[in-house]
């Protein structure tokens, strides 16, 4: 769909951004005094990540950043979400500030403000301080308030600039593939023993927005939660029973406490799976349940979700370490798929949020989607990157998200404000290394030499023709 015809459906005053990550742009993990995360570690451990990559240039944003910030520029975007270091300002992950990283992050929100970019700020997206991550991580309640201090820091420091505050990135992919399947940092399979982790990550949601407040922070707060609708392969009892359990482990335990303030009931042959968290006391659960400004909100694709283990769809690690649960992944067959072979079915991006508005009703804040893009095989030919297939997913997917808000539409109660891209550049995808493409600028990764994308330019002109 050409840019320009999308534009008629942006709904005004809704806002257009692009987001990143610390850890997957910035490289420089020894300048300055920054301490390491566990992602540093487990890229360093035999076998992790694909081609044995590893984050320690990146994109070397960290001495391109005025590069980068003349890229958004020309993009027209209203908002930059970037996260910030939580190893670069604390290393030991403990009290010891370290000024000079600080600094990096009050320099880059000053630029942005002059640039007329609205800084969206990310305190948690994945990169836990080594020490903590070595006594226990996320399992070791003691991390949520060590995340609570570290807010405490950035809200004094750049409360009064920045303009809307996210405390998590996608605690669910942190708990299934860093503590669940063993697939993300810091390695951990243990499967269902593993959500524990779960509960210690939205608490120090709790905590981190109560300390921001507490530092008088002027901006918004809110979390990001990513969002699979998930349907059964089949119509049999067993695929509905694990359809509702994959619900619950990737979706519902995460949202259900942040806006309701309680962890879903499960009953019957489910429940004991998620005994841990159904016993966790009423006071932490307060905590977890702190009025929130706004709610972030990524998707990427829908489950379809079968009984039985196997090799499941998708990255191959992550495959061959489901293999170990009761249930798969199954594909879909009519649906094209991305590099990664995640399903394109843009109607699903409806559904989810038409799930916000049936599960959450009243007690949804403004909604902004914090992540969605696509990953292409893209060729650098001629200067160019002509990713198509990126503009059909984007423009797809965008299309479906004005249809299901507008008025009438089956989302119409939601008060959607605003998109970010995921991402601005090609950057370091995690497991996969360097091999999934994410940007709508092409990255070098030899040379560093950026290249704006056809997408780039469709969604320069999307933002344009929508003012
Ligand atoms: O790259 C990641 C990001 O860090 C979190 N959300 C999903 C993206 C694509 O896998």
């Amino acid at each position: 769909m050409e840019a320009e015809e999308l534009a008629l459906r942006v709904p005004k005053g809704f806002r257009f951004g692009v987001a990143t990550a610390a850890f997957q742009i910035e490289g420089a993990v020894r300048e300055d005094g920054r301490g390491l995360s566990g992602w540093d570690d487990f890229t360093r451990q035999p076998g992790r990540i694909l081609n044995g990559d590893t984050a320690d240039t990146a994109d070397d944003h960290y001495h391109r950043v005025a590069e980068d910030l003349t890229l958004m520029k020309r993009l027209g975007v209203d908002a930059y979400r970037f996260s910030i270091s939580w190893p670069r300002v604390i290393p030991d992950g403990g009290h010891r500030v370290n000024a000079a990283g600080l600094a990096f992050y009050d320099r880059l929100v000053d630029q942005l403000l002059e640039a007329g970019i609205s800084p969206t700020a990310t305190l948690y997206h994945w990169d836990t301080p080594l020490p903590l991550e070595q006594a226990g991580g996320w399992l070791n309640r003691n991390t949520a308030e060590r995340l609570a201090e570290y807010a405490s820091v950035l809200g004094s420091a750049l409360g009064d600039r920045v303009d809307q505050w996210i405390t998590l990135n996608e605690p669910a992919t942190v708990t299934l593939l860093g503590y669940g399947l063993g697939v993300h940092a810091p390695g951990k399979a243990l499967l269902f023993d593993g959500l524990p982790s779960a509960h210690h990550q939205l608490l120090a949601h709790g905590l981190a927005a109560q300390a921001l407040r507490a530092a008088g922070v002027k901006g918004g707060i809110g979390v990001t939660n990513v969002h699979m609708p998930v349907v059964p392969a089949s119509d049999s009892a067993e695929d509905a029973l694990f359809a509702q359990l994959f619900d619950l482990l990737q979706n519902r335990i995460y949202a259900d406490p942040v806006l309701l303030g309680h962890y879903p009931e499960v009953s019957g042959p489910l429940a004991e799976i998620f005994a841990a968290l159904s016993e966790q006391s009423a006071e932490d659960l307060a905590i977890i349940h702190q009025p929130l400004d706004f709610y972030g909100l990524n998707y990427y694709a829908p489950a379809k979700i079968a009984a039985g283990g196997g090799i499941a769809t998708g990255n191959s690690e992550e495959a061959a370490a489901m293999s170990g649960l009761p249930f798969r992944l199954e594909s879909w067959p009519d649906h094209p798929v991305t590099a990664f072979d995640w399903p394109v079915v843009p109607e699903y991006f409806g559904v989810a949020l038409t799930e916000q508005v049936e599960r959450y009703g009243q007690a949804l804040p403004p909604v902004y989607i914090t992540e969605n893009g696509t990953s292409c095989f893209d060729q650098l030919a001629d200067g160019e990157v002509a990713d198509q297939a990126r503009i059909d997913y984007l423009a797809g997917h965008l299309a479906a998200a004005f249809e299901a808000t507008a008025p009438g539409g089956p989302a119409s109660a939601m008060d959607l404000r605003g998109y970010y891209c995921w991402s601005l550049l090609d950057n370091f995808e995690w497991a996969a290394g360097y091999s999934q493409r994410f940007g709508l600028v092409y990255v070098d990764f030899e040379t560093l030499t950026r290249t704006p994308k056809k997408s780039y330019d469709w969604y320069r002109r999307l933002i344009a023709a929508s003012r």
